[in-house]
């Protein structure tokens, strides 16, 4: 069987890049089995639920940067997909805090094992941030940008006129250049980009920024998920820290209490969670103050991971204490 074709879907956090993997998904050829590998930076983990979190082809890594601890995990899960799904392509979604270095070096090994065959790395990029990326902090940012093959200005809708001109004029002085430059909205791109050859000799503009000693993951592993005992898991590095929670699937919450919650909550980056709200499961999605809610198909467990810089994180026992009374008394959620 030949290697199948893999791309790296990069960009920063919330930029869509789990949006594109779906809009690919949704568009690829019926007869052909594709698998998704996902690196979240929190150890809860919210996409795989987005794409189907009971497929065994979507393969979920919670639990930080690629880069820094889970190259290993990573490893074994491609290997794994690979063996078990045998898939025609192979769609891998980073982390958005991750530096791409790590993660394309192991798909560069799984190429020469014969695994894979890797293909175009694509790049999102939001118009509306382009100014953030001359901050210091923002080499991740630039290195994601610096090694895609395919940059693609994303979320256009949002994006106004000036945003627009900043993008082109930005995108069009890029060195070495791109082999292909283009915008897209809910991730409609071109699929034929998906065959585009990489460009090995890319190398890192800032590589030692991935390197970050002080990863810490935290939850206790003895805990047992039981109604109104959630499980918290906080991941720390990279200047970020993401604190998620797991609700037991009896747990029912108070939609407006809930939405009422996330919308007001303060000094947070990104917010992902699925709760079951009654008959129904919502997914509610936040990328700074744009929230966004859906219905969703995910039924296994309530779950909600939040990510903020290290020095504006908010109380983690407040937020876990006002989650809990968005829960409805549980005599009325058995009925
Ligand atoms: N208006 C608009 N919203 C979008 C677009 N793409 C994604 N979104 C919304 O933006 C939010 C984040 O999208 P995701 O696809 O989860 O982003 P992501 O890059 O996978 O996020 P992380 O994995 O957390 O880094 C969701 O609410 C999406 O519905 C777009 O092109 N236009
Ligand atoms: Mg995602």
């Amino acid at each position: 069987m030949p290697a199948a074709p893999a791309n790296l879907i990069t960009g920063f956090l919330g930029v869509g890049k789990t949006t594109a993997i779906r809009s690919l998904l949704d568009r690829k050829p019926t007869d052909q089995n594709w698998a998704v590998l996902v690196n979240e930076f929190g150890d809860i983990g919210i996409d795989g639920a987005e794409l189907g979190g009971d497929s065994d082809r979507v393969r979920m890594v919670p639990g930080g940067c690629i880069c820094c601890v889970g190259n290993v995990a990573m490893g074994v899960a491609l290997a794994d997909l690979i063996r078990k799904q045998r898939p025609d392509r192979i769609l891998i979604e980073p982390t958005g805090l991750g530096h791409p270095t790590g993660i394309l070096d192991l798909l560069r090994e799984a190429e020469q094992a014969g695994q894979i065959s890797l293909h175009a790395t694509i790049c999102l990029v939001d118009p509306r941030r382009i100014d953030e990326l001359s901050d210091a902090e923002s080499e991740v940012f630039q290195d994601q940008i610096h090694m895609a093959d395919v940059l693609i200005g994303h979320k256009w809708d949002l994006a106004d006129d000036t945003d627009r001109q900043a993008f082109d004029d930005w995108a069009k002085k890029l060195f070495p250049p791109k082999g292909h430059l283009t915008t897209a909205s809910q991730g409609e791109f071109d699929m034929a980009l998906l065959d585009l050859d990489p460009d090995p000799t890319r190398v890192a503009l800032f590589p030692e920024a991935h390197a970050d000693p002080h990863y810490h993951h935290a939850h206790d592993p003895n805990h047992e998920l039981a109604p109104g005992r959630p499980l918290r898991a906080i991941n720390q590095g990279q200047g970020h820290v993401s604190c998620g929670w797991l609700f037991a699937p009896e747990e029912v919450f108070d939609r407006r209490r809930l939405l009422g919650l996330l919308t007001d909550l303060e000094g947070i980056l990104r917010l992902k969670g699925v709760f079951r709200t009654g008959r129904h499961w919502m997914l509610i999605d936040r990328v700074g103050d744009e929230l966004s809610r859906a219905t969703i198909a995910y039924r296994r467990d309530s779950r909600i991971e939040c990510i903020a810089e290290e020095e504006n994180a908010p109380d983690w026992d407040a937020l876990e204490a006002s989650l809990v009374a968005c829960l409805r008394p549980r005599a009325k959620t058995t009925q």
